[in-house]
């Protein structure tokens, strides 16, 4: 298909209650919505940049320079016959993975209703439903903790992911383990520790955890296989895993037993098949993880989950969990079994709000061949 034009818009959605994590709180979300259109064909994705540069080195300020000066001229105008072909084009920049993703999601979206198949087909899926998790944010005491874990087990979740932080960890874990016993229970520090804390995760190995993501720093690999060494529970890596090569040195140095595939952190949809199937040929379960995407970027995410190795449950929570109201029909709802159904339509297989769009659109720039 020909790329004859690509739209580009600077998000803005508040969040229904405050996002806490060892980085900072959230009350609102912003990203990059991208629409590229070509032979009558719209397609969409979503650029999970955020307006502070704490999970990632990225910002919507530095995704909408790359995208606008960079990576979009070299796909403008041109004819574009597989993902693969726009992926060579951008290779030769350096970095700025979740700017690529942006585009490139886009891309796979029109090229899947241009050949009328869904997304989870053309990228391998083999299910229907995927199995899901939420996760939960800091609370200001573990008494709130263990009401809002609450509240959502009563939604149906049975897989429970909460944030720590240092000073917050062992006692929220403590709380929650004498309430609920049983649950799927895991932890995420979003590289809060060093390797020096590594009390606080062994004693971490009472609780039956299914696994700790990402303990030490964002770009680490080798301390994490010290870590990961004197401990029972496996560890998941998430901020250190930007490309195969980083899955591959990890798994060599047994620095995780995990991994959380992104996306975005990865540079789109193609290098997480390529995870994927690495993992897979050693035996290492792989799980979908959020950036608090919108309708778009969920789309996606649920047809990622649906390749046969995310065998543990993603962070691919219903749209109200994030959103009063989604930007995208239908929205994405649980499942009475704690999954979430994967869209067959064509490409991501959900109709754009155009309104509603709209409404959160703060800045929008327009690119024609
Ligand atoms: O570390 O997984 C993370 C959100 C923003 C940045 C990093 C992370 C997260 C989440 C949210 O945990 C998961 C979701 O989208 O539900
Ligand atoms: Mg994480």
């Amino acid at each position: 298909m020909r790329i004859e034009r690509i739209e580009i818009r600077h998000t803005k959605m508040e969040l229904v209650s405050a996002f806490e994590t060892s980085m900072g709180v959230e009350t609102y979300e912003e990203h990059i919505i991208v629409r590229v259109d070509g032979d009558g064909v719209t397609g969409w994705g979503e650029c999970v940049v955020e307006e502070a540069p704490l999970y990632s080195s990225e910002t919507v300020q530095t995704a909408w320079h790359v995208l606008r000066d960079f990576l979009i001229p070299g796909v403008l105008g041109r004819k574009i016959s597989c993902v693969d072909d726009a992926i060579a084009r951008g290779a030769k920049f350096r970095g700025h993975r979740m700017a690529k993703a942006g585009l490139e999601s886009a891309l796979w979206d029109a090229l899947a209703k241009a050949k009328s198949v869904s997304l989870s087909k053309m990228l391998g899926g083999t299910r229907e439903r995927v199995p899901v998790g939420v996760s939960v944010g800091l609370q200001a005491t573990p008494e709130a903790l263990v009401k809002k874990v609450g509240q959502h087990l009563e939604e149906g979740y049975r897989r429970i992911k909460i944030k720590i932080a240092p000073g917050r960890d062992i006692a929220l874990v403590k709380a929650l383990r004498k309430e609920f016993p049983k649950i799927l229970l895991q932890v995420d520090a979003n590289s809060a520790y060093e390797l020096s804390d590594v009390d606080v995760f062994r004693a971490m190995d009472d609780y039956d955890l299914l696994l700790i993501e990402q303990p030490l720093s964002y770009e680490d690999i080798y301390d994490h296989s010290k870590l990961q060494r004197k401990l029972k529970t496996p560890i998941c890596l998430d901020e250190s895993i930007h490309t195969l090569a980083d899955a591959r040195a990890a798994l060599e140095l047994e620095s995780c037993r995990v991994i959380n595939i992104k996306p975005g952190r990865v540079g789109g949809f193609t290098e997480s098949v390529a995870i994927h199937d690495y993992c897979a040929s050693r035996n290492i379960p792989v799980w979908h993880g959020g950036m608090l995407e919108s309708g778009i970027g969920r789309a996606g995410n649920v047809a990622l989950a649906s390749l046969p190795n995310f065998t543990l449950p993603g962070d691919i929570s219903a749209s109200k969990r994030y959103y009063k109201e989604d930007i995208v029909e239908p929205e994405f709802v649980l499942n009475s079994d704690s999954t979430m159904t994967v869209p067959t339509r064509p490409g991501i297989g959900i109709e754009v709000l155009m309104d509603r769009l709209e409404r959160v659109t703060v800045r929008r720039e327009e690119f024609k061949s």
